[in-house]
């Protein structure tokens, strides 16, 4: 196989590259990175030294893909499929590099920095970074809701990157700041989302995950793990 996906199926940023995957039925094999193991973990920073995932290998092309947004740029153009991702035109390009770039700085980041906060040890919490992050997720909706205007996706009738990067986004990111009951797009959008099969295979794949998540409760109905009986 020549394409080597180091990821995680919890991963929301894993989600965002098989999603573009899933939609163009690309072949490749999946190498589970567990950052608790030292030798995965080792085996990661082999390949990007940032540590962080998921990362491409192309054996065929010797060439190793770090970054979410190169990494869908470079199936597009090297393992094109039914579902081009990228524009052809340099203006559209631009706007679905834009939402793409929306989704992982201002959705992913504080949906991250909210969850790692509540990993942490309970003095090393930081109710000031969590509360930030949360207006920052408000303000987002609040732009994607205007951005979707009559568009059936975020940049216009035909699905791209920038929706691949709003799925694994929105999907943590609800469970942790609820979309406005006034945020209809919004809202018909993620369930747009949800429905897409590459999306659904995804959190399919991730049902044995979730009781990880620390927030699994707040979950769709459909993914939520079962609580242990007291
Ligand atoms: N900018 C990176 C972000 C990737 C990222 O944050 N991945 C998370 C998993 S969803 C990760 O590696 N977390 C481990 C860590 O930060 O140590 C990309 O787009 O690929």
């Amino acid at each position: 196989m020549s394409l080597i996906l180091y990821q995680h199926p919890l991963a929301s940023f894993c989600h965002k590259v098989l999603i573009a995957l899933y939609e163009n039925g690309t072949p490749f094999e999946s190498q589970i990175i567990d950052l608790a193991n030292e030798e995965s973990r080792a085996s990661l920073l082999r390949l990007w030294p940032i540590g962080k995932f998921p990362v491409l290998r192309d054996e065929a092309l010797d060439s190793t893909i770090p970054e979410t947004s190169i990494i869908i740029e470079y199936l597009d153009r090297h393992y094109p499929g039914p579902t081009p991702l990228l524009p052809l035109d340099p203006t559209d390009a631009l706007c679905v590099r834009l939402w793409d770039r929306f989704f992982d700085l201002y959705v992913q980041e504080p949906m991250q920095a909210i969850v790692a906060d509540i990993r942490r040890p309970e003095e090393e919490r930081d109710p000031r970074a969590v509360a930030q992050a949360q207006a920052l997720l408000r303000t987002a909706y609040g732009m994607i809701e205007q951005q979707l205007g009559e568009k059936r996706w975020i940049a216009g009738d035909a699905l791209t990157m920038a929706d691949c990067a709003a799925a694994p986004a929105l999907f943590y990111a609800e469970t942790l700041v609820p979309f406005d009951d006034q945020q209809v797009r919004l809202q018909q959008y993620y369930q747009r989302l949800l429905d897409r099969p590459s999306f659904a295979r995804v959190l399919e794949e991730a049902i044995p995950y979730f009781h990880f998540y620390p927030y699994s409760q707040k979950l769709p109905a459909r993914f939520r793990p079962e609580q242990p009986h007291a």
